[in-house]
Order: C-alpha cells, then sequence, then structure tokens
C-alpha cells in the first residue's frame, strides 16, 4: 500500500492474507493504519511490542449455529457472531447486529471500530461486536423472541458483567434486548442487569440510552461548526436511516433549530420541506414497523422517492445514520456542490474512502462514526455504572453526562490530531487518540 508508512505496510498485508474476503473489515483497518504513521514513528515502542499486529487480530471469535421454529413450525437455521477483539480498557463491548448481510468480515469492521471508539469516550470498556445473519424483518414478536432465545442459549456461557456486555445495533432494539436479558437471566438464575445494555427502563436500562447515539452525533456536529464559529441553528440537515439512531439525530437538530428536510430505510426517501414530524416518525418505524413510505402517506407536505439517493436532497449538514458504504464519492461530490459545510457519521463507516476524501478536499467539517457516534456505547457505560451501583439516574443528569462525554471525545479528537500534525482532521484525531490509549495499556500488560 504506497500510501501507508512502510512500518506499517506489511501488517496490513498480513491482514488482507489472514482475513480473505473480510472487505469490510479491510476497509476499517486500512483507514485506521492510513493514519498511525506518525504515531508509530515517533513510538517505536508500538512496533517492538507488536502492538498493531496485536491490535488487528481479535483475541476470540466465535461462531455458532442458532437453530429455532418458526409459526409455521418449520425449522430455521441461522448463523451468529460474537467478535470479542480486544479488553485491554475493559470488558469486551459492543452491539449485536441482525441482519442478512451480517457475516464475520462486518462483525469485525465493526468489532475493530469499537475498540477505537470506546477509548475515546474515557470509558472503561474494551471492544467487541457481534451479530446474525437473521432478518427480523416480516417476523412475529414469537418467532423473534424464539430466535433470541437460541441465540442466548449459546451465547450466555462467553457473557458477563467482567466479561462481554452486548447492547443492540441494526435490527436489534428493545424487543431484542428484553427477549435476550429475559433468557440470559433464566439460564444463569442470576439477576446480572450489567451483562447487556440498552435495557427497557422497566427492568434496569438508562435513560437516554435509546436516544443517546443520535444526540451525541448532532453534539458532536455542534462542536465541529463551533469550531468555525458556526452552529446548527437555521441549517437545512438531511439523515439518512430512519431507525434508532436517525430519529434521535433528527429529533436533536430540530431541538437545536435545525430543519430536518429529508430521511430514508432501504426502500427509498421521504423529502418533507416542512421539516421532519419526529413523531409521526416515531409512529411509523418504532410503534408500526412500517416502511418510510407510510410517513409520506400519512403526511401532506412529505414525498415519498422509491429507491434513489437521499444525498441529492439539498443541504448543509448531512448524517448519515444508516448503513456501511451508504454515501459513495458520485454522492459526496453532489453534495459538496450543494453547499454541505458539515457531515457527521451517526451510522459506523456509511463514509466510502473515497466520499471521505472528497468532504476533506472539499473543506467540509468532516466527523467519523467511531467519534460521532460513541454517545450510544458511551450511555451503555454509564447504564453499567448505573446498574453496579443498583442506581438509577434522571433523564436530566444522564443528558448532561452523555453531552460532557461528547465534549471529551471533540476535544480528544482535535488535540490528537493537532499534536500530530493534522490539525482539523478528525479522522485521524479519533483514530490516533483511541489507538494511543489502547496501546498504553497494552504495553503496560505485557504480551497477552
Ligand atoms: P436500526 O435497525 O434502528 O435502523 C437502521 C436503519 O438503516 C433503517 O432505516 C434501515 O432501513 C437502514 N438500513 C440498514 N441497512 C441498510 C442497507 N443495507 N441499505 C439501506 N438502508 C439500510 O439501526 P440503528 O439506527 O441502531 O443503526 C444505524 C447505524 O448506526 C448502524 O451503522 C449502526 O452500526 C450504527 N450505530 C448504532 C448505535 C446504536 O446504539 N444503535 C450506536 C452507534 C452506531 P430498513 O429498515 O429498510 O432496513
Ligand atoms: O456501534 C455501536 O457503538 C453500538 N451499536 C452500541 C454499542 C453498545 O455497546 O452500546
Amino acid at each position: 500500500m504506497s500510501h501507508l508508512d512502510p512500518l506499517l505496510a506489511e501488517h496490513y498485508e498480513t491482514v488482507l492474507q489472514r482475513n480473505p474476503g473480510e472487505q469490510e473489515f479491510h476497509q476499517a483497518v486500512l483507514e485506521v493504519l492510513g493514519t498511525l504513521g506518525p504515531v508509530v514513528r515517533k513510538h517505536r515502542e508500538y512496533v517492538d511490542a507488536a502492538i498493531i499486529e496485536r491490535i488487528c487480530e481479535p483475541e476470540r471469535q466465535l461462531i455458532f449455529r442458532v437453530p429455532w421454529t418458526d409459526d409455521a413450525g418449520q425449522v430455521q437455521i441461522n448463523r451468529a457472531f460474537r467478535v470479542e477483539f480486544n479488553s485491554a480498557l475493559g470488558p469486551y463491548k459492543g452491539g449485536m447486529r441482525f441482519h442478512p448481510s451480517v457475516y464475520l468480515g462486518i462483525v469485525k469492521f465493526l468489532g475493530f471500530e469499537q475498540i477505537f471508539k470506546n477509548a475515546l469516550t474515557g470509558m472503561p470498556i474494551g471492544g467487541g461486536k457481534g451479530g446474525s445473519d437473521f432478518d427480523p424483518k416480516g417476523r412475529s414478536d414469537a418467532e423473534v423472541m424464539r430466535f433470541c432465545q437460541s441465540l442466548m442459549t449459546e451465547l450466555y456461557r462467553h457473557l458477563g458483567e467482567y466479561t462481554d456486555v452486548p447492547a443492540g445495533d441494526i435490527g436489534v432494539g428493545g424487543r431484542e434486548i428484553g427477549y435476550l436479558f429475559g433468557q440470559y437471566k433464566r439460564i444463569t438464575n442470576r439477576y446480572e442487569s450489567g451483562v447487556l445494555t440498552g435495557k427497557g427502563l422497566a427492568y434496569g436500562g438508562s435513560q437516554v440510552r435509546t436516544e443517546a447515539t443520535g444526540y451525541g452525533t448532532v453534539w458532536f456536529t455542534e462542536e465541529m461548526l463551533k469550531t468555525r464559529g458556526q452552529s446548527l441553528s437555521g441549517r437545512r440537515v438531511v439523515v439518512s436511516g430512519s431507525g434508532n439512531v436517525a430519529i434521535y439525530a433528527a429529533q436533536k437538530a430540530i431541538a437545536l433549530g435545525a430543519q430536518v428536510v429529508a430521511c430514508s430505510d432501504s426502500s427509498g426517501y421521504v423529502v418533507d420541506e416542512a421539516g421532519l414530524d419526529i413523531e409521526l416518525l416515531r409512529q411509523v418505524k418504532e410503534v408500526d414497523r412500517a416502511r418510510i413510505s407510510a410517513y409520506a402517506d400519512e403526511r401532506g407536505s412529505a414525498t415519498f422517492v422509491a429507491g434513489g439517493s437521499v444525498w441529492d436532497v439539498p443541504c448543509e449538514v448531512a448524517l448519515p445514520c444508516a448503513t456501511q458504504n451508504e454515501l459513495d464519492g458520485a454522492e459526496a461530490r453532489t453534495l459538496v456542490e450543494n453547499g454541505v459545510v458539515a457531515v457527521a457519521e451517526g451510522a459506523n463507516m456509511p463514509c466510502t474512502p473515497e466520499a471521505v476524501d472528497v468532504f476533506q478536499a472539499g473543506g467540509v467539517l468532516f466527523a467519523p462514526g467511531k467519534a460521532a457516534n460513541a454517545g450510544g456505547v458511551a450511555t451503555s457505560a454509564l447504564e453499567m455504572q448505573q446498574n453496579a451501583s443498583r442506581d438509577s439516574w434522571t433523564f436530566a443528569h444522564t443528558e448532561e453526562r452523555l453531552h460532557e462525554i461528547m465534549k471529551g471525545v471533540h476535544d480528544r479528537c482535535a488535540t490528537a490530531a493537532e499534536e500530530y500534525g493534522s490539525p482539523g482532521d478528525y479522522v485521524a484525531g479519533a483514530n490516533i487518540s483511541g489507538f494511543v490509549q489502547v496501546a498504553d495499556a497494552m504495553l503496560a500488560l505485557g504480551v497477552v
């Protein structure tokens, strides 16, 4: 790799050889290693202790069969994963994704990103991720419950509040976490609240966890804009997706005075020039579990566009909150031509490497997911803290803690970027700050 520092190129080659066919994982590793040249030049001790090779190799990877019976009495088989990537800073921590596209390469890219994201929060959590190729769409509650119970019947032996603590991600929300926690509790005969996060408020969940990722992304955006003497107030915003992250990113952007004019799902997008009605969006997506077109059916000011790209809708702030590689170079150029000033990744790796280059070359403020969406996992760590002390905090207190954490994430990125010669580059700053913290802990812990 010509643009990789020679101290790192060989390690990237090893990653390619050792993990064939895992494209998304390769992409995530290259993006991080591409920014670490100045770090390994300054700290040869990381190279000498093989920190790069070790950080790219998961500590443990689990793949298992999940058999369950559907409502028609037919046996179904899914494959599930848990990649316990790095525990230098704390127990493995990261979500579970249920989506038909899930395979080892996706779980590993997400787990790898999670290591640095979790470090950036300043909380004591290691990195992990899991999921299954199970598709919850169109499944009844009873089917989802049987699937979750079967999955947990295998996974429980690998979990624990000091070992590995899953949460939600695409396709895994409050309903799924409830079923997973119920089965964990039954099998282990332990009310171990801190073993899963994203729990319901009725049984040990934290206020603000549902809203946390989206709120955090918007606060990060506001911090970036502040460095240029600007703010979100009065701005035109587009979010992609219409799931957990997208809904609450839109809600907080509106609260800060922005106008959110479009969102999407995998079938198309809606444009609502009157500004999104968040309560209607929540009804359609969270309660009815319907397609985004149902929003336009209910609201006169909204139009549904089947297929197409939500990034064709002109905006000043773009918040990709759906999935990986959903915004490519051509779409980035369209956004720049339409006058975008800031882009923050609510999703994990939604912008392709070419899109990131276009934004950075165009002088657009750009926040990578591992920084901008760290509010979700940070609030998971606050949930663990409340569970450990058998306490539950108010919404206002938890929200204030999260806001402070996001300012901290922003400042850590900005400081590291400055220190290593790329001022204003949040991609470099996030990678470097997260990496240095984990690398220092790994050095201290010896060759383990
Ligand atoms: P949800 O399942 O709640 O929503 C996902 C949204 O993205 C849906 O609108 C979905 O549309 C859309 N989407 C998913 N896959 C695709 C695809 N292949 N093509 C087009 N659209 C797609 O998930 P979340 O909101 O929780 O997660 C969204 C992103 O945020 C993910 O990248 C996740 O990793 C990341 N994230 C989530 C956190 C959390 O706490 N939940 C924390 C940090 C990051 P459709 O319904 O049509 O599939
Ligand atoms: O990508 C992520 O950070 C998440 N899906 C949240 C993980 C968590 O443990 O809360």
